[in-house]
């Protein structure tokens, strides 16, 4: 396996051998995914001599890394796309709602031909260290191919879900099968025809295991908390739909752009307005003043947009615990054995707390005879041997074991490098306590570093390409600003840092994200040792964006330009 188990790795010392060549750039920018890409082609359109560096071998990213089998993107495609080439929008064509990864890694490449990326780009090129040098205002970054790098800008576009998390198994050097981490998965294929096990049941596991199912002589999966998932209805894209899209896309664009999470919500499906009958629309119903038998109905009628029909739901434990029973029944429905289908069941979370998984025929899958449950939480996972896993009940013996165990999210990839700012204060240590950011975009101390998505922007909540777009808009803007007014650094305050800090967390109470039970990787839970801080910010993409535009507007409030 070639993950990236860096995090407790030394500090790399920058090398001070001055016969180490050192090569100088305007802006150094770290991935080459969504974000890293139009950095560089806005940052390049601005005469700016920028280097991207990623250790992939390709653009892509996310889509790079995650070519797990049943990997595909939760959101429509035709709104998952870059929106600032109208050339680009109207010439790609997307094959169905929600793309799988191979097409989205190929719209990627597409963008890095199109535009001419690659020529600075360096690929399989990992960035380890990053140290603000105050004797010249300039960032000096080191990579594990030996490159010294000096830069004026440095742009850390290394997304939120990129550091794969490799949880810490007794024994998992010792599998002499083949291991593979879903969010690392190789280029080569891979034979899943054999004895297959999956650890982890989130979104990549839930994706990947109805097609491992297909190919394995059988497959175990190895759940340890139950998740919430619903039916993506993923359909090819019709012509008609992907040609209004496109017909409207300036509409549908300002939409995102304006909207709580990146999405549209415009429909190339003409609804005849209703007549009116004046006045304002009813309050939506509440769940809980329903009998039994009503919210049965319910779910007949509705299925699963039930949930967004009562407006307790995502309020209220008492009515999310009503909501969560009915989803309960539906698995119960759809699974055959009952002892299987009751453990299948999440029971001790509320529903909306974790990032809502979709999957195509996951409870489905556990019908076929090829498949088991092994749940964890009955029989614990002793270890992994040679041959197999140990669980306390049984040994398991495969030929393939897939870690589906996610991500260290939003801080894991900036965790891995050395990033030291002023006073030669690291990173990690000024994050000790969970991270601290103004605006998701800077960090008090570290001038002229930017994160793109970063904790306490909206990031992971929106349609993640919006986000991105917002943010390099806005970093490619400021950094013009401070060329053109001579300046030479940018640096956010503490007194901001911290404001915008307590507000991330105050935006966030009362929500179910930080509800009593809830465990999530949006609250670094999943990783242990990490301290528990809700990291992206929920107060809505739209109003995010505009207080980002009010601040630019009011000189940098919050920053300091020098
Ligand atoms: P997730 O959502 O973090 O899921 C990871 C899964 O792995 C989850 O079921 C975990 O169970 C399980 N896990 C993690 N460590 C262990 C150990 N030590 N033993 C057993 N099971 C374990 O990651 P995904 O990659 O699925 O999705 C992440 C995001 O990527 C997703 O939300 C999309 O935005 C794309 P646990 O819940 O911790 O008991």
């Amino acid at each position: 396996m070639t993950d990236v188990q860096t995090a407790g790795r030394p500090a790399t010392v920058i090398s001070t051998d001055a016969t180490v060549p050192e090569a100088r750039f305007d802006a150094v920018v770290v991935g080459a995914g969504f974000a890293g890409m139009y950095m560089l082609h806005r940052l390049r359109q601005q005469g700016l001599s920028v280097l991207v560096l990623d250790g992939a071998t390709d653009v892509g990213g996310t889509w790079y890394w995650n070519r797990y089998p049943g990997a595909r993107c939760d959101v429509p495609s035709m709104e998952y796309s870059y929106s600032w080439s109208e050339e680009l929008q109207q010439e790609w064509q997307w094959s169905e709602v929600m793309s799988p990864q191979p097409e989205i890694l190929a719209y990627a490449q597409h963008v890095a031909d199109r535009f001419d990326l690659r020529r600075d780009i360096r690929f399989a090129t990992t960035v380890r260290a990053a140290h603000f040098d105050e004797s010249t205002d300039t960032w000096v970054i080191a990579t594990d191919a030996g490159d010294r790098l000096r830069a004026t800008y440095c742009i850390m576009a290394t997304g939120a879900l990129s550091a794969s998390n490799t949880p810490d198994l007794p024994g998992l050097d010792r599998f002499g099968g083949e291991l593979l981490h879903t969010g690392r998965w190789p280029k080569a294929p891979v034979a899943l025809d054999r004895r297959v096990g999956v650890i982890g049941t989130g979104s990549s596991g839930v994706q990947a295991i109805p097609v491992i199912a297909e190919q394995a002589e059988h497959l175990f999966v190895l759940q340890r908390t139950p998740v919430f998932t619903f039916p993506a209805n993923n359909k090819p894209l019709r012509p008609d739909v992907q040609s209004a899209y496109k017909d409207h896309y300036d509409e549908v664009r300002r939409r995102q752009r304006h909207s709580p999470n990146g999405f549209s919500g415009w429909s190339p499906v003409k609804v005849a307005p209703k007549q009116s009958t004046a006045g304002p629309r009813p309050a939506r119903p509440e769940l809980r003043t329903l009998s039994p038998e009503q919210r049965h109905q319910a779910w007949e009628q509705y299925g699963f947009r039930v949930f967004d029909r009562f407006r307790d739901v995502y309020k209220d434990m008492e009515a999310n615990e009503l909501a969560c029973e009915l989803y309960r029944d539906h698995v119960r429905s759809v699974v055959r054995d009952p002892d299987v289908a009751e453990r299948l069941l999440p029971k001790d979370y509320p529903l909306g707390c974790k990032r809502q998984v979709l999957d195509s025929g996951y409870y489905e899958t556990f019908n076929r005879p090829n498949v088991t449950l092994v749940d964890l939480r009955d029989e614990a996972l002793v270890e992994i041997t040679e041959t197999g896993v140990r669980t306390t009940k049984r040994h398991i013996e495969l030929d393939v074991l897939v870690l589906a165990t996610g991500f260290d999210a939003m801080t894991g990839a900036l965790d891995r490098i050395d990033i030291r700012g002023r006073g030669g204060v690291t990173l990690k240590e000024h994050w000790a306590a969970g991270p601290r950011t103004y605006l998701g975009l800077q960090v008090a101390g570290f001038p002229n570093l930017f994160t793109v998505t970063g904790p306490g922007s909206p990031s992971v909540l929106s349609n993640v390409i919006v986000a991105i777009e917002q943010h390099v808009e806005w970093i490619d803007d400021c950094i013009g600003e401070l060329r053109r007014d001579g300046l030479r650094t940018i640096e956010t305050t503490p007194d901001a840092e911290e404001a915008w800090g307590r507000h991330v967390t105050e935006v966030a109470q009362d929500t179910m994200y930080v509800a009593p039970g809830c465990s999530s990787w949006y609250l670094g839970a999943n990783i242990p040792g990490k301290p528990r801080v809700f990291m992206p910010y929920v107060g809505g993409l739209g109003r995010y964006r505009a207080r980002c535009d009010e601040i630019v507007a009011n000189g940098y409030e919050g920053f300091v330009l020098r």
